[in-house]
């Protein structure tokens, strides 16, 4: 259940020697799980923050990380994030909740300026509230993006990079990420961004591409669908397994000075690459009968070159990636055909 947070009056935060705690917001989201996983194997007390009077993802929040506390609140309401700072008293907050679809934040742009962008400088407020503007007291992680550097100045792209969004997305991504430095400059804040390229996994959202591709191929070996309708087959990115994101995430919090990292794997593939893995997973090779294309999910503005260049936390933090592009997409489909099996209807 996930506990209602006290409005008023705000207490500062008081430490005392205990196990470290974290609060998550976006725990219900594909990384909040995996962060979540993480954190509660490191021995962390873990509190989330849910959204919404009835949000149905608890339950899978709570099946798979059973001792985490579920607090609830929103990032566009600071009163809630207060809160749930006050009965968290987190020593790490990891700001992951967001609109995060690319494609919607055109469609609405401006919830995603408010929960996007806004939300980054309200939980930021929070802390500092709480902390009495000691802000140093609570090392925060921002969940920046590759999409911030969008129509790209160079090619591989570093923490130097200058960015150019694409999208009402990466628009708002910016304006979290210089409000996390502006915070860290301001305050003193242990506020770090972490530049992530895509991330993806068995538990990524049915809405992004390899996601729609894994289940796609896996319900047409089951015979439960005919075709996929993407859009752009010729756009690429840099695809790294989200179990290996948080890592970085975490080792990002373990420094001992505040910073900004690039993380991904440094390879880019196609959409088309995509497809020739997912299907050459269930024995097919020609997948041009099995996919359509609709202008519905074409970018107004796409985004050409994301390759990163993850030298920093590869030599900083000791990060680099586990799982390669083809055993990621392995991955996915085997999880997909294992899923849809016990979806399928009987006899189907
Ligand atoms: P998901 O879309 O899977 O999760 C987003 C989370 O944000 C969900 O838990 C969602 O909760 C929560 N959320 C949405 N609106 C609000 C709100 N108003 N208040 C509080 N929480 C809210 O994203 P990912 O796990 O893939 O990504 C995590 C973060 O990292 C996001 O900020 C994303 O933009 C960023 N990122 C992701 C990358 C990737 O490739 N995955 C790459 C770079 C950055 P609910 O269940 O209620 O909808
Ligand atoms: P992205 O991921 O926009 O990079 O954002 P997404 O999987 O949505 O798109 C990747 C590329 O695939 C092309 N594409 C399609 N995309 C979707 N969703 N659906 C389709 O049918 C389709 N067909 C082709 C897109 O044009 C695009 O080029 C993700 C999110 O997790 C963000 O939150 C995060 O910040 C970035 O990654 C880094």
């Amino acid at each position: 259940m996930a506990q209602t947070a006290p409005r008023l009056p705000v207490h500062p935060v008081t430490y005392s020697c205990r196990v470290p705690r974290a609060l998550i917001t976006g725990i219900t989201g594909q990384d909040g799980l995996y962060l979540a996983e993480l954190l509660t194997g490191k021995g962390y007390a873990v509190f989330g923050l849910v959204r919404g009077q009835s949000n149905p993802k608890v339950q899978l929040v709570e099946s798979v990380v059973p001792g985490v506390e579920l607090i609830e609140g929103d990032l566009t309401d600071l009163p809630s994030l207060i809160s749930a700072m006050e009965i968290a008293q987190p020593d790490e907050v990891y700001n992951l909740g967001a609109i995060s679809y690319v494609g919607l934040s055109w469609r609405q742009a401006e919830l995603t300026g408010d929960v996007t962008g806004m939300g980054v400088l309200r939980m930021l407020e929070a802390i500092r509230i709480v902390t009495s503007n000691d802000m140093g007291r609570v090392r925060f992680y921002q969940a920046s993006s590759s999409e911030m550097f969008g129509k790209v100045r160079e090619v591989p792209q570093t923490e130097a990079t200058a960015f150019h969004p694409r999208s009402p997305y990466g628009v708002a991504k910016t304006f979290g990420h210089y409000m996390t430095v502006n915070y860290r400059e301001s305050y003193d804040a242990f506020a770090c961004s972490g530049i992530l390229f895509n991330h993806e996994s068995p538990r990524r959202g049915v809405e992004f591409v390899t996601r729609k591709v894994s289940r796609g191929v896996a319900r047409i070996a089951l015979g439960l669908q005919d075709t996929i309708t993407l859009g752009n087959l010729d756009a690429r990115r840099d695809w790294g397994f989200a179990g290996d994101y948080v890592e970085a995430m975490w080792q990002m919090l373990q420094q001992p000075e505040p910073g900004d990292y690039v993380i991904a794997t440094g390879e880019t593939w196609s959409i088309r690459d995509l497809l020739d893995l997912a299907f050459s997973r269930i024995g097919i090779e020609d997948w041009s009968s099995y996919v359509e294309q609709d202008p519905r999910f074409m970018r107004l503005a796409e985004v050409d070159d994301l390759i990163g260049d993850a030298a920093k936390a590869k030599q900083t933090l000791g990060w680099k990636p586990t799982v390669n592009f083809t055993e990621l997409v392995q991955m996915m489909v085997d999880a997909d055909l294992e899923s849809e099996r016990l979806r399928r209807p009987p006899g189907a």
